[in-house]
């Protein structure tokens, strides 16, 4: 009986989130970035249509408008192969919050998103920039990482154990719409620098 309400207290919250309101900036840029294949594409069309999207082959940098609350989002998508890898940065100084997904169900190249992951959190230029890991793809159950495991394997802990972090991780399924709106929310309340 528990569970039946947990369960329907969760499908509430994910299909409601949109209209709670948020503090913070009217406005806000977002760089979603991430290795391919890692999920980015389903996560804007979750976002601007809550439907599944066919995803387009990789290419220009994609732009999403998504309101949330009383917070508009404006996410730019850039690509996640070796060649869009190189312009994040660029894209990083125009953004003020990042989303950074992994597919917590490839085992393989974990040590490639942990490499691209800790970049971005050692660059002194962007230390202030507020970031949410989504770990996509936990309904793959046999093969995807537990959060804990996560946590050592992306060697995060660090980021993770103060007492405000500037990281967030949360353990999700965009197919199945489920685990990431928390960490939308914490993202939108976290205080951005204008000037980074
Ligand atoms: P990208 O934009 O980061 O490159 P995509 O990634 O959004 O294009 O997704 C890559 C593949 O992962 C797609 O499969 C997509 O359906 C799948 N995917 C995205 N999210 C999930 C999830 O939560 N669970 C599972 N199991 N798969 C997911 P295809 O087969 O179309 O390439
Ligand atoms: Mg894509």
């Amino acid at each position: 009986m528990w569970s039946i309400l947990t369960r329907m207290r969760d499908l509430i919250t994910e299909y409601t989130w949109f209209w709670w309101s948020s503090s913070g900036s009217n406005s806000n840029t977002v760089l979603l970035v991430g290795l391919d294949d890692a999920g980015k594409t389903t996560l804007t069309g979750r976002l601007t249509q809550n439907r599944l999207i066919q995803a387009a082959p990789s290419g220009k940098p994609s732009n999403y408008e998504v309101k949330i609350g009383s917070t508009l989002l404006a996410i730019t998508d850039v690509g996640g192969h070796q060649q869009a890898r190189r312009l994040w940065r660029n894209y990083m100084f125009a953004s003020t919050r990042l989303i950074f997904v992994i597919d917590a169900s490839n085992r393989k190249r974990l040590p490639e998103a942990r490499y691209e992951l800790l970049n971005i959190l050692d660059d002194d230029e962007i230390q202030a920039m507020p970031l949410l890991i989504l770990a996509n793809k936990i309904d793959n159950i046999d093969k995807a990482y537990s959060e804990t495991e996560l946590r050592h394997e992306l060697q995060i802990e660090k980021y993770l154990n103060v007492e405000n972090p500037r990281i967030k991780l949360c353990m999700c399924s965009f197919t199945r719409n489920e685990g990431y709106t928390e960490g939308l929310k914490w993202l939108i309340k976290q205080p951005i620098q204008l000037n980074n």
